[in-house]
This record gives structure tokens, sequence and C-alpha cells, in this order.
């Protein structure tokens, strides 16, 4: 197997590529595809016709002018919404499905924010720098009252850094379902061995994909972007308590169940 010949699925020097890509792998991607496919909030046609649609200059002051607390619960809401979508395509990647439920939650708490941020580059335009948010494509200056100005502008900067990377549907669906299952390391997984190989078959099915499609220096810069996103995913984490800390009940009595179960 892969492992035995020390091929690690992000290692950009190795060469498995070369080998025939087993059905296995082809089935396991275009599986992952479908999912994502039917799993995405917007359809890239519908977020193309979208595009012209960006807030006006007093709509912008309205979202500035709530609270702190009402802004920070208005997010939470839209971020959870975006959260369910990752859930329902987890459940439906094959390696996923069949973990049991402890090391679901557990790969869930990691990586469905890191899911959602790399959604965000679908998202996202870079000629303004606006993300698509609550109907309209807004800039960093709309989250003002969140008070948290660093997380905002390293969240936008890395939709920025991943959107100019114009990847697939396909290589998007399966670098998601990758980052997914890349918590390997936490100590509260029970059965490792079975995330792991799951894991490595997602990694093959990337470098595959990227190679079919010519890609294969993506693979790199890809790789860069993960370690990215455990940082942004630490430093929401860490506003979350800074804010809990201010506004106790709000977190506990307006905030999502969800939200709160995976990052509270
Ligand atoms: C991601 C892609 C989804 C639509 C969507 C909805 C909510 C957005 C989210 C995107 C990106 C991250 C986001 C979030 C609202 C707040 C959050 C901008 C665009 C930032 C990082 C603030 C996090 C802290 C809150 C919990 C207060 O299809």
């Amino acid at each position: 197997s892969g492992s035995e010949m020390g091929i690690r699925p992000f290692d950009p020097e190795s060469s498995f590529f070369s080998y025939p890509a087993s059905l296995h792998i082809e089935e396991l991607s275009a599986s992952i595809v479908r999912s994502h496919r039917e799993t995405t909030q917007y359809r890239p046609e519908e977020l193309q016709a979208l595009r012209w649609k960006v807030f006006s200059r007093e709509e912008i002051h309205a979202y500035q002018s709530k609270s702190v607390d009402e802004m920070w619960q208005h997010c939470a809401v839209r971020l959870t919404d975006a959260v369910q979508y990752v859930v329902e395509f987890a459940k439906r990647i094959p390696g996923f499905r069949q973990l049991c439920q402890n090391d679901q939650i557990a790969l869930l708490k990691s990586g469905s924010m890191e899911v959602v941020l790399v959604r965000m580059s679908r998202m996202f335009n870079t000629e303004n720098n606006t993300v698509f948010f609550d109907g309209k494509f807004a800039g960093t200056e709309l989250f003002k009252s969140l008070a948290c100005s660093d997380l905002i502008a390293a969240v936008f900067e890395f939709a920025h850094n991943l959107c100019v990377l114009r990847l697939t549907e396909q290589q998007m669906a399966v670098f998601t379902a990758l980052v997914l299952l890349n918590a390997v390391d936490r100590p509260c997984l029970e059965d490792r061995e079975r995330v792991q190989r799951a894991r490595r078959d997602v990694g093959l099915a990337l470098s595959h994909i990227l190679h079919r499609d010519n890609q294969g220096s993506l693979q790199h810069k890809l790789f860069q972007r993960v370690q990215e996103l455990e940082s942004l995913c630490a430093l929401h984490i860490e506003k979350l308590r800074w804010f809990r800390q201010l506004y106790p009940l709000t977190v506990h009595s307006l905030f999502p169940p969800l939200y709160k179960e995976l990052f509270g």
C-alpha cells in the first residue's frame, strides 16, 4: 500500500500518481464531488449572476450600528447555517459516514469551520474583496461591530489567496473532504486507524484529480493553505472565548445549539 512505501498523500515529492489510479479512487472522487454539489448553499452560476449585488452605504451603516452582541449573534446564526451544509456534506463522504459518531463529531469540531472558510473562497469576489453574506456582497468594514477586525482581515485574506488559485468544483470538493479528515492527531479519536485510512484514500483522490487536470503544482499550494486554516480556527475559538466572557447570556440563550456544540 501507499503508506508502506512511505508515500504520504500530501508529499509533493512523491510519485504515486504515475501508478494507474484504481477504480476505488475514481469512485471515491466521483462520490465526493456529488456530495459537494448536493450540499453547497449556492451553485457557481448563481453566484456569478449575483456578483452585482453589493451592500449600499446605508445598509453597511446599519450593520455597523448594531451592538457587539447583536452582531455576534447574527453572524453566529449565519455561520451555523453554513456549518449545517458542511455537516451534510461530511455525512455523505464515504469513509466519514462509516466512522462512529464520537469520531465524526471530533472531526467536525476542527474541520467544519475550516471547510466553511475554504468554501468562502467560492463566494469571494477578488475584484472588490467582498464575500457573499446575508444576500449581498460585503467587505470587511461591514463586520466592524464584531470588534475582531484581526480575525475578519485574516479570514478575508485567506479567502482571497485561495480564490486566486481558481480551483474547479471537483478540486474544491475533494480538497474540502481532505480538510475534514485531516485532524488525525486529535487525542480524542476512538478509531484513529480508520480515520487515517479514509484520509489516505481522499489524499490519493486529490492527487489523482490534480494530476489528471495537469495541476500537480497546486498540491503544495493547498498544503500551505491548510496550515493557515489551523491558525484561523484557533483565532475564531479565542475570539469566542473573549466574547463569552463579556456576554455569557447571549451565548447561552441566543447562540445556535450546533454552534455551541462544535465551538463552545
Ligand atoms: C462562508 C460561506 C457561506 C456563507 C457564509 C456565511 C457566514 C460567513 C461565512 C460565509 C464566512 C465567515 C464569516 C461568516 C459570518 C461571520 C464569519 C464572515 C461567507 C466571520 C469569520 C466571524 C466569525 C466570528 C462570528 C461567530 C461572530 O456559504
